[in-house]
């Protein structure tokens, strides 16, 4: 397969005004009529008409009513059209039962459904299916089914037919399709100006009762969006629908957003309350879609992290201001450090605008999404709370109902701002995790921080150049208190310093506060000045590093001599504990340790080879000497902060929860799940059930538990992918892989569902002391089972391959081992294009 590149970008020789589809439903053949009103795109040269389209079955086609023999090949069809505008029809048949890739037209438990982004639409009908042809939208359904959904508002609707409008020129990307036996829950919201909106969350009968949260989670960020971005609804409904088999977590389709069952659907009894904010938050992400990616939209792929990082950047912005910013911010920053800085450290480092792809659906990484917001949140920082408002204002004004490029964006931050951004977009365009040295000095009541930025070589990327970083510092003097608040530091050279004068001693300084960019500071200090700022510093965020960076020194000692842990960090864990003026949420966090694959990262960035095994025995044994060193405070928090009132998924009752189970995990190891069984017992939802299961399954007393757990929830697939991944992230490593193998055996197991393989797989690559067991079982089983899914699925098998990009930080063995199970997956009859190039990536 030929990668496409983004100095390729031609503008289409086409456009599209209208659409009309009619949808004539059958499992197996469904035929699809379109009419598409075209036009020549006035200043490009004509050119033939090329359709995409793929696995259609053409039955006949016309232009302005005369039938017509296109070419017809893999990728669409080509044929002559008038140098002025012109009517194409054509009729395809498909089959959705046989769609297993679940992209474009698909059935899930009976139910018709579609996946269009990125590239879908071309397996429903002939299309330009590129986000720059935006066209008005008309549909007709014609089956059997109850309900039958599309974009925009309903027209009419009769016997066996529904139809629909949706007046906003779109992208095929965001066209959607549901027909079903479906229920709804309904409500109304009433937008600013005073339309009238229903909102629908269309489910499976019987999932009735699980649509309530999510429903207030839409109302909070309709009215969200209106306060804070100013942005109102555009239609007179809002549809979600909630489909079991979905790759992605959910998608922006206009005015019908398709959403993973499991990022929708809740209950007390069967949800976290880690999933109610990811729900909450994801319904967030895809209403917002509505104006950063839907009214203004993405000129080509390259572009992705126009809507992506900026709809993440919202969504968290949301997510804070509904919940506790700090710890927001915090979970953010352990999220972006074990998955993007993972990214940016190996093979399938990228640019959040990379310039080529073989695969689309491969560039729906961390680091477009994640790294994407990122920088939206550096250019706030820079440009200031106004400025950032103008810009954004300047955005939406000057390109509502156009198909954008990153440079229209920074343009907008330009224009309203006054700001040059030409190095900020080197952001955009170079990969790799900056790291920023830090050293200092201290001379007659000045104090000077001095920075030297470095970015290491990247795939494709040998040389780095320097960028604009936004480094917010604060000083604290010797008695702990703040002596210079937060300020913003703009590094642009390579080397720079900066001084602060009129100290009376000489401060500890706070570096990167809200971490204010994404990038890894080295900075020689001691333990002392660490648990001095975890005491002391008013930053919620430098507190908590300076609490990680301890436990992650501690750690790395005991990993590399066997050292016992540090006293300088049990005392000050200790001591955050007992805080009571600390947010319960907080403090959980904060007694959380650096994961292992985090630790492998740091090994391999200090030029040494991890060894999984040596990790997780130091992460073992640092928990059972915090548990006997906390013994009474853990008992006490665990008292204090058992919920009595009626289960509520808000940040106080969950924060609590959290506490109370983190301060388990390290009870479990002194009681041997005495406590946590207490807690199984006792538990009515599934927040205190799963974690008390979690911890007799790693005390390896769970086997019953499980079981019974299993009888009590077999019912209900989304608590039983729980159910499938715990067994795998609480087993004994050694264990892991056989565990895991097991389970593909189970009856539960199926390869249809993308939920349930990232449950078991995803479970693995979870566990490096597993995956990476030198016995080579977990790459063995990994690779048995991408084999297994790639013909079926080859976007869901493609995104898995990411559990080998981190082989080559490992000994000659396991790299040996791994070089050859991918080497077999390769080598698979019909290996996908999307598994071929994830592969071929993490390979050379
Ligand atoms: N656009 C794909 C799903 C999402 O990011 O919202
Ligand atoms: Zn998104």
């Amino acid at each position: 397969p030929q990668p496409v590149y983004l100095a390729d970008y031609t503008p289409p020789p086409f456009l599209v005004d209208a659409v009309h589809l009619t949808f004539r439903l059958h499992p197996e053949k469904t035929r699809v009529l379109s009419r598409i009103e075209f036009r020549p795109t006035p200043g490009v040269p004509a050119s033939r008409l090329f359709l995409h389209g793929e696995n259609l079955h053409l039955i006949d086609a016309k232009i302005d009513g005369t039938a017509i023999t296109p070419e017809i090949t893999d990728e669409g069809l080509t044929t002559d059209a008038p140098d002025a505008p012109f009517t194409f029809e054509a009729e395809v048949e498909i089959d959705p039962a046989a769609n297993t890739a679940l992209e474009g037209l698909y059935l899930s438990n009976g139910m018709f459904c579609t996946q269009c982004e990125a590239e879908g639409f071309r397996k429903i009908t002939y299309y330009p299916d590129r986000p720059d042809v935006m066209g008005v939208f008309t549909v007709r359904i014609e089956g059997d089914q109850p309900v039958m959904l599309s974009n925009g508002n309903p027209v009419a609707r009769g016997d066996g037919w529904a139809e629909w409008h949706d007046p906003w020129p779109k992208p095929a990307y965001l066209f959607a399709l549901v027909a079903g036996d479906l229920v709804a829950q309904s409500d109304r919201f009433t937008t600013r100006s005073g339309r009238e909106v229903d909102l629908n969350i269309w489910v499976r009968p019987g999932d009735e009762d699980k649509c309530a949260f999510g429903m207030a989670a839409l109302r909070k960020s309709m009215t969200w969006d209106e306060e804070v971005y100013g942005r109102e609804y555009d239609l007179d409904i809002f549809n979600i629908v909630a489909v079991d088999d979905f790759n992605m977590g959910a998608m922006e389709n206009k005015g019908l957003n398709i959403f993973n069952s499991s990022c929708v659907l809740s209950t007390s009894e069967t949800a976290t309350d880690d999933n109610f904010e990811r729900i909450e938050a994801i319904i967030a992400h895809e209403y917002f879609h509505n104006w950063t990616g839907n009214r203004i939209t993405c000129r080509d792929w390259f572009q992705l992290c126009l809507k992506e990082g900026l709809t993440v950047f919202r969504d968290a912005e949301f997510t804070a201001d509904m919940r506790s910013a700090p710890v927001k911010r915090i979970s953010d920053v352990i999220a972006l450090r074990a998955r993007q800085f993972r990214e940016d450290a190996g093979p399938l480092a990228h640019p959040v605008r990379p310039e080529s792809f073989i695969e689309i659906n491969n560039f729906y990484t961390a680091t477009v999404y994640e790294k994407g917001a990122e920088l939206i949140g550096m250019l706030k920082r820079l440009v200031g709370d106004e400025g950032y408002a103008r810009a954004v204002d300047l955005y939406f004004t000057r390109h509502d109902g156009q198909a954008c490029t990153i440079e229209d964006w920074l343009a907008a931050f330009e224009d309203a701002t006054g700001r040059d951004l030409a190095q900020f977009k080197r952001w955009y365009s170079e990969a790799g995790t900056p790291r920023l040295r830090v050293t200092e000095s201290f001379n007659n009541s000045t104090y000077t921080l001095h920075f030297e930025q470095e970015t290491p070589p990247t795939p494709g990327q040998p040389e780095k150049h320097p960028r604009v970083i936004p480094i917010a510092v604060g000083l604290l003097g010797p008695n702990g208190d703040e002596v210079v608040p937060t300020r913003v530091l703009e590094m642009t050279g390579t080397r720079q310093s900066f001084s602060f004068d009129g100290l009376a001693a000489r401060p500890v300084p706070s570096i990167l506060r809200d971490f204010s960019a994404p990038v890894i500071v080295e900075r020689e200090t001691t333990n002392a000045e660490r648990a001095f700022l975890l005491a002391h510093d008013t930053d919620p965020f430098n507190k908590w590093e300076a609490g990680r960076a301890l436990a992650r020194e501690t750690l790395l000692a005991m990993i590399r001599d066997g050292a016992a842990p540090d006293p300088a960090y049990l005392d000050a864990v200790h001591t955050m504990l007992r805080d009571d003026t600390l947010d319960p949420a907080f403090r959980a966090l904060a007694l959380g340790l650096p994961g292992e694959d985090e630790l492998a990262q740091t090994l391999f960035g200090l030029g040494e080879t991890p060894d999984p095994q040596a990790i997780w025995e130091a992460r073992e044994a640092l928990d059972i000497t915090r548990a006997d060193a906390m013994q009474g405070t853990l008992d006490a928090l665990y008292a204090a902060h058992q919920v009595t009132a009626p289960y509520r998924p808000d940040p106080d009752q969950a924060g609590a929860r959290a506490l109370a189970n983190a301060v388990l995990g390290l009870i479990t190891r002194r009681d041997g799940g005495a406590r946590a069984l207490a807690q199984y017992d006792a538990a009515d939802n599934m927040t205190l059930q799963l974690a008390a299961l979690g911890c007799l399954l790693r005390a390896g007393k769970g086997a019953d538990v499980s079981d019974a757990f299993y009888r009590q929830w077999r019912h209900d697939r989304l608590v039983l992918d729980k159910w499938f991944g715990l067994q795998i992230l609480s087993a004994d490593p050694a264990e892991a892989a056989e565990t895991a193998a097991r389970l593909t055996e189970h009856p539960d197991f199926t390869l249809r569902n993308p939920n349930r393989f990232r449950a078991v797989l995803g479970a693995l690559a979870a566990v490096p002391a597993g995956f990476h067991h030198a016995s080579g079982r977990g790459y063995r089983l990994m690779a048995d089972m991408l084999i297994a899914l790639d013909p079926l699925n080859p976007q869901t098998a493609a995104r898995m391959c990411a559990a080998f990009e981190t082989w080559r930080r490992y000994d000659p063995a396991r790299q040996e081992m791994i070089r050859t199970q991918i080497d077999r997956i390769l080598a698979a009859p019909g290996a996908s294009r999307d598994t071929i190039e994830m592969l071929g990536r993490i390979r050379d």
